[in-house]
């Protein structure tokens, strides 16, 4: 069992924010422990300095800091250091496969297979790509139950198959998907496997060598950690073949007017000064989940769900989108007759924040005939008091609507 009421304690929001302040959109992004405000502020007053070029000691202090945080993001997901690139976000990381390994490995009648719950950052890097290349897009659907349709894995994992780019845990749904096999799969027909992670590495222990994907993305700031940072895992050999993303400081070895070469693998897709300060953050957020491990805070979060599912579920106005036997603390839902944007605006109104909109999900919406949900999402720091607040307040604003009404 976690101990919230001292984990809380270690977030400085929860004593900033009024006293009925509830955090139910940590899917959007999540609340920030003052460990990693430390990491981060640590930085900026104690050894600002560049990284890899300064030769004075708060220089290299710097570097063993940003160098450090990359061997406890490599221990954390079971890899080396060399296979972990800092990017900005899940979104660069996607993007930096679509251009520097897509364009160069894709041609034209090649399928890209998504499936129809990717979030956009997963769509529209390689609807780029497939323009550019002449690549086909192929998407596997999902069922009502919000799983996604596997029952004919030959009609899409085929010879012509050379990417498959799947997310682990829906944004939307919070369904956990079948990876480790779609993996399989994309390797059984020669595909390299991309795995958006950006729901399930805060969540679940991942571990890229069980699973053996060849590229994982995910983004520090859903993790306990910074924004702006976030993390491109590739197997090293596929990231040696790879031509750089960008160009700039940092990812050369030697530069002439008409020619450069490139650093060593990962520094050769981190050009310019990378984000420093953002990388230690997650790397102190690593430290974080780490002290408080993360099979308790995936037991912990499941046991929410529950509760939230039993709870949300036993209110007659509402629908809840999906219901897959594996899935994360994320709940979408709609109130009958009240649209998702006011509904959160009177959960503010109660100091409750949930998201509201389509959740850069489209495809989704489209396929569930709704414009928006309503969504909660949950982290370490949540207790079912929140969701009890949660469900008072939905009854409440059903009440006030039908009144009106
Ligand atoms: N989803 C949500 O509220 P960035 O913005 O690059 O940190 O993460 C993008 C991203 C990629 N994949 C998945 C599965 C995601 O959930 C997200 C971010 C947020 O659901 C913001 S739209």
């Amino acid at each position: 069992m976690l101990d919230v009421k001292k984990i809380r304690e270690g977030f400085p929001i929860f004593t900033e924010q009024a006293d009925n302040f509830v955090y139910l959109d940590s899917s959007a992004t999540t609340l920030k422990p003052q460990t990693v405000i430390d990491a981060v502020d640590g930085y900026y007053t104690k050894y600002s300095a560049n990284v890899h070029r300064s030769i004075y000691s708060i220089g290299e202090q710097a570097t063993i800091k940003y160098e450090s945080a990359r061997k406890k993001t490599a221990d954390f997901l079971n890899t080396d250091s060399n296979s972990i690139i800092f990017t900005r976000g899940t979104t660069e990381a996607i993007n930096l496969v679509a251009y520097a390994w897509g364009r160069k490995n894709l041609k034209a009648g090649d399928e890209i297979l998504l499936t129809a719950m990717e979030h956009h950052s997963n769509l529209v890097p390689w609807q780029l790509c497939a323009k550019e290349t002449g690549a086909v897009l192929k998407h596997i659907p999902f069922n009502e139950d919000g799983t996604l349709n596997l029952s004919n894995p030959d009609k899409w994992f085929t010879r012509k198959t050379k990417l498959v780019a799947v997310i682990q845990q829906s944004n939307v749904f919070g369904t956990v998907n079948p990876i480790k096999d779609m993996i399989k799969m994309a390797h059984n027909v020669g595909a390299v496997a991309l795995v958006d992670a950006a729901q399930s590495v805060p969540h679940q222990t991942v571990d890229v060598k069980g699973l053996d994907c060849d590229f994982l993305a995910f983004s520090g700031h859903k993790m306990l950690g910074p924004t702006g940072v976030g993390v491109l895992y590739g197997k090293q050999e596929i990231l040696e073949e790879m031509s750089p993303f960008m160009g700039g400081g940092e990812m050369i070895r030697t530069v002439s007017l008409n020619n450069s070469t490139w650093n060593d693998v990962p520094w050769k897709f981190e050009a310019g000064t990378p984000n420093i300060a953002q990388a230690i953050g997650l790397g102190a957020a690593i430290d974080y989940i780490n002290s408080i491990g993360m099979d308790q805070i995936h037991n912990h979060e499941q046991e929410l769900k529950n509760y939230a599912l039993e709870k949300i579920g036993a209110i007659s106005e509402v629908k809840v989108y999906g219901s897959a036997p594996d899935r994360g603390a994320v709940i979408s839902f709609n109130v009958e007759n009240i649209h998702p944007h006011d509904l959160a605006q009177f959960l503010d109104n109660d100091g409750i924040a949930i998201r509201a909109g389509h959740h850069c999900a489209q495809p989704i919406m489209k396929e569930l005939g709704v414009a928006a949900t309503g969504r909660a999402s949950l982290y370490l720091y949540n207790t079912k008091a929140d969701l009890d607040r949660l469900c008072e307040s939905i009854v409440k604003t059903v009440k006030f609507m039908s009144v009106r009404a």
